[in-house]
């Protein structure tokens, strides 16, 4: 008999998701994903000054800070006709990149490795390394205490969860390690940004906060230190993990889904725009050799099942008309799709459509299929990668500054045009966003976001057709109903943000309005 498991609100994401999934015979059957949590950016920028959007979308979420603010700035550049000078690009992408270097590792360590480890092994460690002793001990300690949050409440270690308790042990000491680096990845961006969360510095034109080489300096060593970890700690935590105790679930794909992959580009580092460091594309059912070209034009916003009132549109045209009491509805996401195709975005979607030789080799040798395990792959390699790339871009700001007479803003003072649209297409940590404005008489006449967890969180759509995450759980092996560790990691592996995703607030009263789903 088919049994209904709801798990609301899903913990350690951002934001408020409800997934409900419906189990036969120890297998998902059926899933609903549902983002509960009641915003409203996309309304309140209505009747704005354009310039105020970088700030006001930027604060949709904390975690991705500044991904709003520079999808912003991209659209509005567009809108006004604002040219970046290079090394504007460079320092937008160096400030960014450093949020990645903290937003990858936090999701791995803090978010999601409690999903694989079975943390109690702690006590079990035996070893003479007196750094992993000190987190037996403190881990003891704390759990003696009754103060052993957040590692409680948990679900239960299943078959698949690492037991070993060296391995565990140096989990969790990297898991305190990895808050300090977190820590100086954010003060990377904030040299740059002025501040941290929701920098200061992201403007239509370019960026305003002129670097000194000091601060450059400052900024590439602790850079250097940021691929020492990547590289050796992250990366390599994620490789043993997953051709390790985890192979079994990496093998079996177990989240995979549809298949689909959708990636928009981000990380340009020229004038034109043109030479993005992730590549945009297209895969779908599973076809993962052959890449198709991304056509910003295939995409449009579903709302059959999302507590809205209109119709699908493509998002220049999207409209948010909220309906909380619309029949047959269950979630505050829209459902966007491309070429009625579910997609799912981030850094497994960018990986397979770039295709970095480490993660093809490893996924290869292993014969891993894409699903949760491969997701957490990804997002390491892509750091690595990443972190790799902003060393090429800070020497190569060093070396402008050398020639002299550089810009990082086109040195407009940009009032807003009379009329004007802009897209700014770019990828987030968690995968593909978009910002689309529509200017008039100098205000904004709409704005929309569509959101990598709007594509990967989204419910049904008219068809009927499941949304990503809600189709990578059809199969995921549920052998005890009170203990549904497979169902959340799958839903993690996706690194969700509802914030993002509904980027809706009360705007009277600022209160998250509570809706039942089922
Ligand atoms: Ni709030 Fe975000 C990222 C954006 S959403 S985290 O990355 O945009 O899925
Ligand atoms: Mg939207």
């Amino acid at each position: 008999m088919a049994e209904k498991i709801v798990i609301d609100p899903v913990t350690r994401i951002e934001g408020h998701l409800s997934i409900t999934v419906e189990v036969e015979n120890g297998v998902v059957k059926d899933a609903w994903s549902a983002g509960t949590m009641f915003r409203g950016f996309e309304v309140l920028l209505q009747g704005k000054d354009p310039r105020d959007a970088v700030y006001v979308t930027d604060r949709v979420c904390g975690v991705c800070t500044g991904s709003h603010g520079w999808a912003s700035a991209l659209a509005l550049d567009e809108a006004f006709g604002a040219t970046v000078p290079e090394a504007g690009v460079l320092m937008r992408n160096l400030m960014m990149g450093a949020i990645w270097l903290h937003d990858h590792p936090l999701h791995f360590y803090h978010l999601s490795a409690l999903d694989y480890i079975d943390v109690t092994a702690v006590a079990q460690y035996k070893g003479n390394d007196p750094k992993l002793n000190a987190v037996k001990d403190k881990i003891v300690a704390l759990v003696q205490a009754g103060d052993a949050h957040p590692l409680v409440p948990r679900y239960q270690p299943d078959e698949f969860s690492v037991k070993d308790p060296e391995l565990v042990t140096t989990a969790v000491y990297h898991y305190l390690f990895a808050l300090d680096m977190q820590a100086k990845a954010k003060r990377m961006a904030a040299l740059l940004g002025g501040k941290i969360p929701h920098n200061s510095a992201m403007v239509v034109g370019g960026f305003t906060n002129f670097p000194s080489v000091e601060t450059l300096n400052n900024y590439r060593s602790l850079l250097l230190e940021q691929i020492d970890f990547l590289e050796n700690v992250y990366l390599k935590d994620v490789l043993i993990f997953g051709t390790g105790p985890l192979l079994p679930l990496a093998q079996a794909g177990i989240g995979g889904g549809y298949g689909n992959f959708m990636a928009y580009g981000g990380f340009h580092d020229d004038v034109e725009k043109k030479n993005l460091f992730f590549k945009p594309g297209v895969i779908v059912n599973g076809n993962i050799d052959q890449v198709l070209e991304f056509t910003p034009d295939k995409i449009t916003e579903e709302i059959t099942y999302s507590w809205y009132n209109g119709e699908a549109k493509h998002p220049s045209e999207g409209e948010t008309k909220v309906n909380p009491d619309k029949e047959n509805a269950y979630s505050f996401v829209k459902a966007p799709r491309y070429e009625a195709y579910a997609m799912e975005v981030g850094p497994l979607a960018r990986m397979l459509i770039n295709k970095p030789q480490v993660l093809m080799d490893v996924i290869k040798k292993y014969n891993i299929k894409p699903g949760a395990v491969a997701r957490h792959a990804a997002r390491a390699v892509e750091a690595v990668l990443l972190a790799k790339q902003l060393l090429v871009w800070v020497d190569k700001m060093y070396e402008l500054i050398g020639k002299g007479d550089i810009k990082i803003h086109d040195n407009t003072k940009w009032q807003p045009p009379k009329e004007g649209k802009g897209a700014g297409l770019n990828e987030a940590p968690r995968g593909a966003l978009g910002h689309w404005v529509n200017i008039k008489d100098q205000k904004i006449e709409n704005y929309q976001l569509v959101v990598p967890s709007t594509w990967n969180f989204s419910p049904r759509d008219d068809k009927k057709k499941r949304g990503p995450v809600e189709e990578a759980l059809i199969g995921v092996p549920v052998p005890d109903p009170k203990n549904p560790i497979n169902v959340v990691r799958v839903v993690r592996s996706f690194d969700p943000c509802l914030s993002c995703a509904i980027h809706l607030i009360e705007p009277e009263t600022n209160e998250i309005l509570k809706y039942r789903v089922l």
